[in-house]
Parts: structure tokens; C-alpha cells; sequence
């Protein structure tokens, strides 16, 4: 049930999918983007005649690398790194890293190819690139971590810098982890080069905001959309999943705009408070104590834990996907809308496959995919970047007031954009539409390169 590619699209699909065998969730993220851009190419045969497409398909640069380290019994392990930096047309590559048990280069690449339009989007210089690890930082000490995050780091300095690629977290990868990979960088190059990594702490270098800026700008990008359509948050029941950095943020201001979130979640299984979300906890329970979410329920005995268990069979007006890849498929998203959801915004990347996206369009709700609910994160490592390159630091207010205008902006970039092509209120189209057309005429302005 895929949209057909345009004719002139589909070989260069084809050649994907024979160059990068396996690598699923590339083709996924590659294909999602094609099938918007059959009507760009009649309209700028330019891009069709200087192969950008396919130039934008093939990573600038794919560097895999071995990582050593030595666990907390004296065993040597080895885990894989990967730095794909995917496009600099707008600026240095920027994206985040990733350390899952489950990455592999396919992972890298759609997260990268996905960043490329994500940071178009933003309207800031950066260009797009994603890294990470197959190390689980699951269950490991903080000398563990300290000790990966070194060997890692050992071999990534010599590819990034303020001005070459720059890395931020993502799965796996919070303040405690930046902390460690700055520090070796530090030490090799003998640099204070505060502008080499984002997500840096408060009190050396780091930007008020950031921590906060993925969760809100993925529920200012919601309102937006509820705006839209004449509504808000106000008295909604959302649904969030994941516990992690995203979703704790993206419940924060749901409840600032009088939204009610009556779930979060792990890889374990998802928690129903009916009474609505207490963030404290959650924040207690994950960002300080690192402990599994099951335990919620020990604090809020009127709260449910269900193991496994499909958290989008909770009914819900909102859903706020912040865990990972292809977390709703058709089925949940027909559930959602049965259920009455009349929004869906994406805090993560790709949470929903195909199918789910096409029941979702289908009913005509208000969907919002990930590379433009949830660029306000590397909108503001950007603004980080920002403040580094002057030496300055700027107050949460305005910071955030940046973050909220820059996600106004993508909102309606993307609204303007559907418009445009012919299918009003279809952000997915306008949002692959806005952020390629950018990347495009600055690959064209720089010739074949
Ligand atoms: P965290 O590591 O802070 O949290 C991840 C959360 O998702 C945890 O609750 C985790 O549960 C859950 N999760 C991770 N993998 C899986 C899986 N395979 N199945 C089920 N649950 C899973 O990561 P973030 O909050 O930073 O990232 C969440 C999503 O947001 C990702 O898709 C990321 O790419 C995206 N994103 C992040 C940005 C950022 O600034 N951090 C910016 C833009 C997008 P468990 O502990 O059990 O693994
Ligand atoms: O997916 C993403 O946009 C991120 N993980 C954030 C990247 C960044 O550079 O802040």
C-alpha cells in the first residue's frame, strides 16, 4: 500500500535498495522522502538534471570503527562505532549519537538521512550526520561508561570539530556521556573547543533550555497544529511513550498547556495513571536514580504497570510517540483513531511505519512526523553553537522564546509548503518538500561535489 514513486524516482530507489542491501530502515526513511518529491522535480528539472537526488542519497563520508574498553571485572569488550556525516551543504554535519544494543549502520543512515531535512528545516547552518554505538549502556557503572565513552572518543576526534561535525546525544546519550566524550577530546587535541559537541553541561558551555528543547518544541510544533484546526491542549488526554530525555520534556509542557498525560514507558512496558503523569517521579526515578519505570507504581498506587502490552491501546486525544523507530504500526494507529486521537506529533524518530503514517492521513488527523516536531532539539544545539562561537550564555527565557519561534516557523513552512503542492494539511509532504528544496539549491550552487 505504498505510494507509487514517480517514474523518474523509482530507479533511483531501486539503486538504493542494491547499493545499501539490508539496511531497512534506511530504505524506509529514503523512500518516505521520495515519494514527496515527484512534483519538486517537475517543477526544478534542474535538480533531475544535476543528480541531487541521487547525490543526497549517498553519504558524504561512512566511518565504522572499533571500540575497546575494559568492564568494571577486567574483561575486554569490543563494541562498533559509527559516524555517517551524511551532507554539509548548509552547514558543519550535526546530528546526534546513539549508543542501543540494536545499532547498526542501517540505523546510522536513516537517522542521518533524516537529519539532513530535519536541520534544513530548523533554518539554521547545519548540515546533517548521525553516530553512535552498539554498546548498552544498560546495567553498566559509571567508570563503565567513563571508560567507553573515552575509547570512543579516542577514535571520533579526529573527524569532528566546531567547524567539521559536531555531536550531540540521542539515545543512550545524556549530559553524563557529552561530559566524558569532551573531556578525552579536550585532553587529545589540547583545545577548549567548546563548540565541538551540544548538550554540554550548564556551567561549561552548555545552552539553558537544551536539555528541555526536543520535548518542548515537539508539543509547541502540536500546538501549532492544533491552532491550525482552531484548538489546544487545553483539557486534552495525551499519550507519551518512552521515559527517557524526550518524553520527560514533552510531558513537562503538555501539562504547562493544561494537557493531561496519562502514560510513559520503557522497553519493558508502559505505565496508565488515569489521574495524569507524576513528572516528578518520573524525573526522580529516571534522570536521578536511572531505575526502570515499573517502579512508578510503588510511588502512585492508583497507577497501572502493564507489562509488554500495547501502550497505544490507551485511548487518547493526543499521541506523543518519544521512545524509537517504528513503535506504532497500522494496527496502533487504527486503534488510535477508533479511540479518538486527533493528533499525533513525533518526539521521535520515525516511530511510526508506513502503514500507521497512511491510517493516519487517511483520517485526516493533524500529524506532525518526527523530522519537523522534533527539530526544536537540534534547533537549539544550534543556538548552543550559537553562543559558543561568541562566548556568551543567554537566560532560559529567551532561549525557549527562540526554540518556540523556530518551531512556529517549521509549522508553517510546512503548512505553506502542502499548500503549495496541492494537498493542504499533509506536513509530511511539505515538511520533505521544505527541507530538501533548501539543501538542494545549496548542492546546486556548489557544484558537483
Ligand atoms: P533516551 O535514551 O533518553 O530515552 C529513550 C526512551 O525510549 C527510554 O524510555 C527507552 O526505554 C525507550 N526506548 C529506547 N529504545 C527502545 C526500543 N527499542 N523499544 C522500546 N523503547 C525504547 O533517548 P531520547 O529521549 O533522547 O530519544 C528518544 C527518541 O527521540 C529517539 O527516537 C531519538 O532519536 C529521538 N530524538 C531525540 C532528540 C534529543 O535531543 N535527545 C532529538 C530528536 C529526536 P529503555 O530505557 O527501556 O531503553
Ligand atoms: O535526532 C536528533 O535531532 C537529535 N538526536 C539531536 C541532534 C543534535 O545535534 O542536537
Amino acid at each position: 500500500m505504498a505510494t507509487p514513486l514517480d517514474e523518474k524516482i523509482e530507479p533511483i530507489y531501486q539503486e538504493v535498495l542494491a547499493r545499501n542491501p539490508g539496511e531497512i530502515e534506511f530504505h524506509q526513511a529514503v523512500r518516505e522522502v521520495l515519494e514527496s518529491l515527484g512534483p519538486v522535480l517537475v517543477k526544478n528539472p534542474e535538480f533531475a538534471e544535476h543528480k541531487i537526488i541521487e547525490r543526497i542519497c549517498e553519504p558524504e563520508r561512512q566511518i565504522i570503527f572499533r571500540v575497546p574498553w575494559v568492564d568494571t571485572h577486567g574483561v575486554v569488550q569490543i563494541n562498533r562505532g559509527f559516524r555517517v556525516e551524511f551532507n554539509s551543504a548548509l552547514g558543519p554535519y550535526k546530528g546526534g549519537l546513539r549508543f542501543h544494543p540494536s545499532v547498526y549502520l542501517g540505523i546510522i543512515k536513516f537517522l542521518g538521512f533524516e537529519q539532513i531535512f530535519k536541520n534544513s528545516l530548523t533554518g539554521l547552518p547545519i548540515g546533517g550526520g548521525k553516530g553512535g554505538s552498539d554498546f548498552d549502556p544498560k546495567g553498566k557503572t559509571d567508570g563503565e561508561i567513563m571508560r567507553f565513552c573515552q575509547s570512543f572518543m579516542t577514535e571520533l576526534y579526529r573527524h569532528i570539530g566546531e567547524h567539521t561535525d559536531v555531536p550531540a546525544g540521542d539515545i543512550g546519550v545524556g549530559g553524563r556521556e557529552i561530559g566524558f566524550m569532551f573531556g578525552t577530546y579536550k585532553r587529545i587535541t589540547n583545545r577548549w573547543e567548546a563548540g565541538v559537541l551540544t548538550g554540554k553541561g550548564l556551567n561549561w558551555g552548555g545552552s539553558l533550555a537544551r536539555t528541555e528543547a526536543t520535548g518542548y518544541g515537539a508539543v509547541y510544533f502540536v500546538d501549532e497544529m492544533l491552532k491550525a484546526r482552531k484548538d489546544n491542549f487545553d483539557g486534552k488526554i495525551c499519550s507519551v511513550s518512552g521515559s527517557g530525555n524526550v518524553s520527560i520534556y514533552t510531558i513537562e509542557k503538555i501539562q504547562q498547556l493544561g494537557g493531561k498525560v496519562v502514560t510513559c514507558s520503557d522497553s519493558n512496558g508502559y505505565i496508565y495513571d488515569e489521574k495524569g503523569i507524576d513528572l516528578k517521579l518520573v524525573q526522580q526515578l529516571k534522570e536521578i536514580e536511572r531505575r526502570r519505570i515499573k517502579d512508578y507504581v510503588n510511588y502512585r498506587k492508583d497507577a497501572k504497570y502493564v507489562k509488554g502490552g500495547n501502550i497505544w491501546e490507551i485511548p487518547c486525544q493526543v499521541a506523543m510517540p518519544s521512545a524509537t523507530e517504528n513503535e506504532i504500526n497500522g494496527k496502533d494507529a487504527r486503534i488510535l483513531v477508533e479511540n479518538g486521537c486527533i493528533a499525533v506529533g513525533e518526539g521521535a524518530n520515525m516511530p511510526t511505519t508506513p502503514e500507521g503514517i497512511s491510517i493516519f492521513q487517511g483520517a485526516k488527523i493533524a500529524y506532525g512526523p518526527g523530522k519537523a516536531a522534533n527539530a526544536g532539539g537540534v534547533a537549539t544545539s544550534a543556538l548552543e553553537m550559537q553562543q559558543n562561537a561568541c562566548r556568551d550564555s543567554w537566560d532560559f527565557a529567551s532561549t525557549d522564546q527562540k526554540l518556540q519561534r523556530i518551531m512556529q516557523n517549521i509549522h508553517k513552512d510546512c503548512f505553506e509548503m502542502a499548500d503549495k503542492y496541492g494537498d493542504p494539511g499533509n506536513y509530511v509532504l511539505g515538511a520533505n518538500i521544505a527541507g530538501f528544496i533548501k539543501v538542494a539549491r545549496a548542492m546546486l550552487a556548489m557544484g558537483v561535489v
